[in-house]
């Protein structure tokens, strides 16, 4: 992709497949030429930026290919920053391929993946975290994540991150003009001031990092599996959440041998749920296998749903069962139409004596027989996994913006650590270094090492 700013390049940017319409775009300095030359009409129009013009298609002997509509974006005011052209012809493949064979015979290159992204990145249209979303954006399956995305295209996390860059750049300058003037004598900059702008920059940074936990479940769907022993109606809660009817449902204990899965929107969020085979111990060769990988379901899961079966409680299995189980947990009380209340009380008792950290919104009564259970346990999944309002703060989503924060933020910490241990001003200014670096890394930004310059900008020498 690099050093071909040059090349004016081509892509069918709709998804393969017969449509409506199909759109083939053009980015570069040739772009609009380019169009001219697959439709001479043209070339008698005084062609303006974003306008579209009704034109024809026709190949090199002149035969008409298609008719179709161009639009046309000037350099500096289109997407990528150079000149676009977006070709709507009819959604066949033959003739938007047709079209993409004729640009390239008349000196197009083939975009790509992901090339019309990386030249807005290259002409600052946008920065990497932005042209991260446009991704996530196009890939968004929910509400939620969609909105997050949006936000994030807007510049939204950007500008956390820039202006975090902006404010350790500053502490940084201030620590290296004290480095060279430390033998004069000259005070750069108070320890305290400095310490206190650190500790409010790692705090920010801190809530960027966390934030990572409720972006990734936006962005990719909370995964939940449904564990128990055979015929506690695991199966039924998946159908019911699923609103589908995937799994076998039968009184026979072992009749879901394979994880199942099933997918659900909720409340904007994207749930994937797995249904298991029943925990117990088997000859069954098939089962055997069955039930390993229902623990190994477990082990991928953001939550685990342990469906008891209210008519019949083993405290011993359930113990034992529960062994393997290390994440967030919810318990469901199952077949509750079946049962009197007592009974549902002497559960939640056998229960707490079995996980004594276990809360009362950690167990959830359902029946399939009853339509509110679906409501009441995924918003009980939903609350479990914390934070899911989120969509309106910044949110981290992508895991590179998320391991760049994070090595910004322990090195942070560390230079903070160093300066209340009044070590010497190189190392906390190396510390910081890395620090800034990642930030810089995450928005595609490049280390200019003039950090100097801005000091000067700042104080004269003569004060
Ligand atoms: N009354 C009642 N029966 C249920 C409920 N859930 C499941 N069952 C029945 O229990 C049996 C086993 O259900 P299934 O979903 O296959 O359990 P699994 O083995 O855990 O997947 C079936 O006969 C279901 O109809 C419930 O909430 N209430
Ligand atoms: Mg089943």
């Amino acid at each position: 992709m690099r050093n071909r700013s040059e090349q004016t390049i081509c892509a069918i940017s709709t998804p393969p497949g017969t449509g409506g319409i199909a759109v083939i775009r053009l980015s570069g300095p040739g772009a609009l030429q380019l169009a001219q030359k697959i439709s001479p009409g043209l070339l008698k129009k005084t062609i303006q930026s974003h306008r579209a013009y009704f034109s024809m298609i026709r190949d090199s002997s002149g035969e008409l290919l298609d008719e179709a509509v161009i639009t046309y974006f000037e350099a500096g005011k289109s997407f990528t920053g150079e000149q676009v052209v977006e070709i709507s012809c009819h959604g066949s493949e033959y003739i938007s391929e047709k079209i993409i064979d004729l640009l390239v015979d008349h000196g197009a290159s083939l975009a790509e993946k992901g090339e019309f992204t990386f030249r807005a990145f290259m002409n600052n249209r946008i920065d990497l975290v932005q042209a991260e979303s446009v991704l996530s954006l196009i890939q968004s399956q929910n509400q939620a994540s969609a909105r997050v995305a949006m936000r994030q295209l807007q510049g939204h996390i950007s500008r956390k991150f820039e202006s975090i860059e902006s404010r350790l750049t500053w502490c940084l300058a201030h620590i290296e003009a004290s480095i060279d003037f430390s033998t004069e004598g000259i005070d750069v900059v108070d320890p305290l001031v400095l310490l206190e702008k650190l500790k409010a920059l790692r705090q920010e940074m801190f809530i960027l990092v966390s934030s990572y936990r409720s972006g990734r479940l936006i962005k990719e769907g909370i995964k939940a599996v449904l564990l128990g022993k055979p015929n506690v109606g695991k199966s039924s809660l998946l159908n019911l959440f699923s609103e589908d009817d995937k799994a076998i449902v039968t009184p026979i204990a072992g009749t879901t041998r394979d994880v199942i899965h099933g997918a659900t929107l909720f409340e904007g969020l994207r749930f994937t749920l797995s249904d298991t085979a029943g925990l117990r111990e088997t000859r069954d060769e098939v089962e055997k296998i069955g039930v390993d990988r229902s623990h190994k379901e477990a082990l991928r899961a953001d939550i685990v749903l342990y469906v008891v079966d209210l008519t019949s409680i083993d405290a011993q299995e359930i113990r034992q069962q529960l062994q393997s189980v290390a994440g967030p947990l919810i318990i469901l009380l199952n077949k509750s139409d079946l049962v009197s209340s007592p009974q549902i009380t002497q559960a939640r008792e056998i229960l707490q004596s079995l996980i004594p950290t276990l809360e009362e919104k950690d167990t959830i009564l359902t029946s399939h027989l009853d339509p509110d259970t679906r409501i009441r346990v995924l918003t009980a999944v939903k609350n479990k996994l914390g934070q899911m309002n989120v969509m309106d703060e910044a949110v981290v989503t992508s895991a590179r913006q998320y391991e760049m924060s994070k090595y910004s933020l322990d090195m942070l910490d560390v230079s903070i650590s160093e300066l209340e241990k009044k070590m010497g001003a190189e190392f906390i200014a190396m510390y910081l270094k890395e620090s800034l670096l990642s930030v810089q890394r995450i928005l595609g930004h490049v280390f200019d090492d003039q950090i100097m310059d801005r000091v000067f900008k700042e104080f004269c020498l003569g004060k």
